[in-house]
Order: structure tokens, then sequence, then C-alpha cells
């Protein structure tokens, strides 16, 4: 029996614009009548060309409201002449496989329900990414064409009888205005499973953990109740046999147990607890939807995003996919710590400076110009595939301390040993009032023009710094020559130290604050002490130049990391 579909009358809703990575907002806002439609028309329509007869995956991080989205973009895509769908089993899928996906099944791109690290549940929030062919998150291109879409759309296509069991796995056929629709329920980890023991060598991984050259080291992952839970689960329980108190939180919840699903010190507390009572040698945790991870050593030691995507590019000997592919080039994001530039100088190879955001990482990627990258906000990953990767960096964490049978802690201060120590941290001031933010942002952008500020000393409790420069970060796609602009305002220091202020682009509601504060010691003795004391001096210099308690009203920051 042939199913029809129809065109449903609409309007628009204002602000259905993608940010760093996806529109999120409220999951009451995603449940009023016609918003989710709107979008998922949105990114259906700004596909055009090659829209017909194309193949899609589909998944998310099993928060709530995602199975709900998940039969709703199945009957849209069914009516817009879509032609297979890829869904994961009850609609889970984490965002790095939905990209491995996406790329072993050359489809056309992927749509994952997402508002990673933000609370879930119905009070909470939802998001919808799209990601392209290649894997990645849509460019800019892109989701400004969906934006577009989104400020005139009159009508949507949906076929409301279509019913569609995602619970099981197998192929389920269509027959929708007398064209096929296949819907393939697919096993939420089985390919990305298979991927990750190409990339690393599991039995290095399994003699470390049994201890076969030395001590067993005991691990303690936390999988925050996110969709990390089956991957862990898979990998590191049944592949790799850690005992089974080695994962905790691996049974995914909609509302994450009614934690932010974060990796850092402040959300993932419990872990840090558990790591500081000292049994476990090395911990991990990552976020809602598995692309984010936070690593720890021995007594919750904590290694900062910026130094371990340094690491991991400094000790590619240790993981078989660099061997066999080589390492290009390497990438930041522009607020993340410097450490990874002193690598890529010290190997040769291109180091860039992108955005915030994964979506800049990826044409440097497909142009075989980059191969390892990482972003502050705790998010790690490498060519394999085109978004950040948690359980990956876990995987290369653990590949390095076989390696080279060292502790965390040893690794970390074998780097800086080598090169120097970038001190970093990033202060967040969550949901502010918008209007005082802009102001504060706008007066900082009006620095950049001030002449008389360069050269200016600036001290606190006996450290004095010199503004060499203030701007707005802008960049130019090396590849296909995009320009992003306004990306945020950097104060860079003489020493080579500096300070950045950005507005978040992934909050719901409100304006998020964020300050990075960053400076480089090459002095040993100063190696081991704490980041928040030796970066003490430059924050407060930071605060008082951007009058942020003024602003934002605010006397401490939210969550520091
Ligand atoms: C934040 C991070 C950014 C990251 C983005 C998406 O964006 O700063 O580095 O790429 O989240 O991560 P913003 O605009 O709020 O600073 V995820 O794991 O939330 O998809
Ligand atoms: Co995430």
């Amino acid at each position: 029996m042939s199913l029809t579909s129809y065109t449903k009358a609409t309007k628009p809703f204002e602000g259905q614009k993608p940010g760093t990575s996806g529109l999120r907002k409220a999951v009451k806002v995603f449940e009023t009548e016609h918003y989710t439609e709107n979008f998922v028309q949105c990114i259906l329509s700004a596909m055009s060309g090659s829209l017909t007869g194309c193949s899609l995956v589909v998944g998310g991080d099993g928060r709530y409201f995602c199975k709900k989205a998940v039969d709703i973009i199945i009957k849209m895509c069914a009516a817009n002449g879509v032609r297979k769908l890829l869904v994961g089993q009850d609609g889970i899928l984490s965002t790095p496989c939905v990209s491995c996906v996406i790329r072993q099944q050359q489809t056309a791109g992927g749509i994952v329900l997402t508002a990673s690290h933000n609370p879930g549940g119905p009070d909470a929030d939802f998001g919808i990414k799209f990601n392209i062919a290649n894997g990645g998150p849509a460019p800019d291109a892109v989701t400004n064409k969906m934006y577009d879409i989104s400020k005139t759309i009159v009508e949507y296509r949906i076929c409301p009888e279509l019913q569609c069991d995602i619970s099981k796995i197998g192929t389920q056929e269509f027959t929708v205005d007398n064209r096929p629709f296949t819907v393939e329920v697919i096993d939420s980890v089985g390919d990305y499973v298979t991927y990750m023991k190409e990339i690393f060598d599991f039995g290095a991984i399994k003699n470390l953990l049994r201890g076969t050259n030395g001590q067993p080291l005991k691990i303690l992952i936390d999988a925050m109740h996110g969709v990390t839970g089956p991957y862990v689960r898979r990998i590191f329980l049944e592949e790799l046999g850690a005992s089974l108190n080695s994962a905790v939180n691996i049974v995914p919840l909609e509302n994450f147990g009614g934690h932010h699903p974060d990796p850092n010190l402040t959300y993932a507390a419990d872990l840090v607890k558990a790591m500081k009572e000292g049994d476990f040698g090395f911990g991990a945790a990552f976020d809602g939807d598995g692309d984010r991870n936070m690593i720890l050593g021995h007594k919750a030691f904590f290694v900062t995003p910026s130094d371990s995507v340094a690491v991991i590019a400094d000790n590619t000997d240790y993981i078989p996919y660099f061997k066999k592919h080589g390492v290009k080039g390497l990438a930041r994001s522009m607020p993340t710590g410097c450490a990874i530039d002193r690598v890529a100088e010290k190997k040769g190879v291109e180091v860039f400076e992108v955005p915030t955001g994964w979506k800049y990482f990826g044409n440097l990627m497909d142009a075989g110009r980059l191969s390892i990258c990482g972003e502050e906000s705790f998010g790690t990953g490498s060519n394999h595939i085109r978004e950040k990767d948690g359980i990956w960096a876990v995987l290369a964490w653990l590949s390095i301390l076989a390696g080279r049978n060292m502790s965390v802690e040893q690794v970390l201060l074998s780097h800086w040993g080598t090169y120097g120590r970038n001190f970093f941290t990033r202060y967040d001031y969550e949901n502010c009032e918008s209007a005082p933010c802009n102001k504060m942002m706008a007066a900082l952008d009006a620095m950049c023009d001030d002449a008389s500020l360069v050269g200016k000393e600036l001290s606190h409790d006996g450290k004095t710094y010199n503004i060499a420069k203030i701007d707005n970060f802008a960049y130019t796609d090396p590849i296909d020559g995009s320009v992003a602009k306004k990306q945020g305002l950097r104060v860079l220091m003489s020493d080579g130290s500096r300070v950045v202020f950005r507005l978040s682009g992934t909050g719901s509601s409100g304006a998020t604050v964020r300050m990075y504060v960053e400076s480089y010691e090459a002095d040993p003795s100063t190696f081991t002490k704490d980041a928040q004391d030796v970066l003490k001096p430059l924050v407060e210099i930071a605060l008082s130049l951007a009058n942020l308690k003024e602003y934002t009203g605010r006397q401490e920051p939210t969550v520091i990391t």
C-alpha cells in the first residue's frame, strides 16, 4: 500500500538560527506546534539539489524529545523524497558515531539530535544539528541557508501515516507517493567499535589494563548517563576486559540523571571525588552526545584539554592509525591554549588556528592538511572522522600510557619538560542578561581601534603585562576562502600571554560570557604549580580591563575550567 504525503501550512518562527553547533532551545520551544517540523524542513530544503533519492543518518544522545524528533524526521524525510534513512536503534547514536556512519555508508549527511552538554529533560534543552556528506557539522554557508529559509517558510511536507518501529535492528520498506522509502535501524555502536579497533592497538591497551607488563591500570569511566554508555560497555568492558567497577552511569537517561552531562571539574564532580580517593590510575568522563572528554590521572590529576591534544599530537607513534596515515597538520580553536603549536613547530608540520566550533576543521581535513586538533572545551579528535570524539581521546590516552609505560602525570611532566607549560583557564558566566553582555563586547571591540592601548602596562599582585595587540578574531578558510568575522576579542600581551572574551553560541537562552586566560612558563620550577594560582594576576587584569563584573553583575563565574 502506498502512503501519501501532505503539505502542511506553517508560519516562520523567530530565532531558528543554528549556533556554534546546531539549533539549541528549550524542549518546550521544540514542542511548540510546527516548530520542530519547520526546522527539519529548513534542513531538508537547504539540501535542495542533493536531497531526492539520497540516504541520511539519524540519531541522537537519547535525551528527552529525541524519539519524538526521530519520528518527525522519518515522516518528513519520506515526504521530501529521501530514499533511505539509517537510524540508530531507539534513536541512539553518539555524535562521533553519526560522523563515522555518514562516512562509512557514504550518505548525503546526517541529522544529530542533541543539545550536547546542556542538561536534558522536559524542562531542559534539546537541539538539532545537520552534518554534511564529509561527516562534519554543516559549515556556515549551509547553516545560513537554513536560517534564511526559516525566515520565510510557509509549508512543510510530511507523511503522517508512516509508522516505523525503531526499537528493533533491521530494514523496513515503505512506499510513499509511489516511491520506495527504506528505514534501516542500525546497531548504535557496531560500525564505530569496528573502526576504533582499526585505529588503535586493542591488544596493547588490554595488556595495560591487565598489567601484563607491570601493575594493572585501574580505570574509571563516567558516561554521565549520556549516549556513551553503550559504547563504554562494549569497548571498555567487553572488548578491553576492564572490570565492571571501571564504568559508571552507563545507562543513558532522558534527563542525564538531572545533571549537566558536561565533563569538567565542576559538573563531573563525582568522578573527581572518586579519583581523589586514589584507587584508580586513570579517569575519564564524556558529555551527553559523546564528543567531549575529560582526562584525569591518579588522585584526579587534571589534564587540560589544551594539553591533552598537544600530548596526543606528540605521541602519535603509539597509535597505529597515525603510523599508517602519517600526521599532516595540527590545529586548535582560537581560544584553546597554544601547547599544540609548540608540538607542530618541533615536528615541522603546519598548525592552524580556527574559530570556535568543530565545523572549521572539516575543510582542512578534507584537503589532507590536518590530522589532529582540539578545543579547550574538552574536545579532542582527528581526521578519522569529522567530529570531536570522546571515546577516541580516551583510547588515544590509554595507548600512550601503554606505549610509554608511564602514568598520566609522568606523561605531562615529560611534555612540559620538553615544551614548557601553557597555563590555561576558562571562566564561564552562564545565563547572564544579554543586553549588558552585548554592551561589554562592543566596548571591548572599540578597544581594537584604540592605538593608545598598545604598549600599555597592566599590573596586579606583582605581575606586569604589556598589551601588544587587541583584535577581534577573524578567520579566512585556507581551502575555500570563506571568512568568519568577530569570533572573539583577543588581548595579546607582549610575552605571549593572552586573554580572550567570547559570547557562547550554544546556550538556549540569555548570554553566557566566556573568558579564556593563558600564560606560558618555560621555568621548570613552575610546572607543578596550580594553574589558578599562576594565572590569578592575569585573570584580575582581564576582569578589570573588560569591566566584566559591572556588566554582568556577577562577582564570581558559574564554572571555572
Ligand atoms: C562551545 C565550546 C566550543 C564547542 C561547542 C560545541 O561553544 O566553546 O568549543 O565546539 O560548545 O560543543 P560556545 O559557542 O558555547 O562557546 V558540543 O560538545 O556542545 O557540541
Ligand atoms: Co557534545
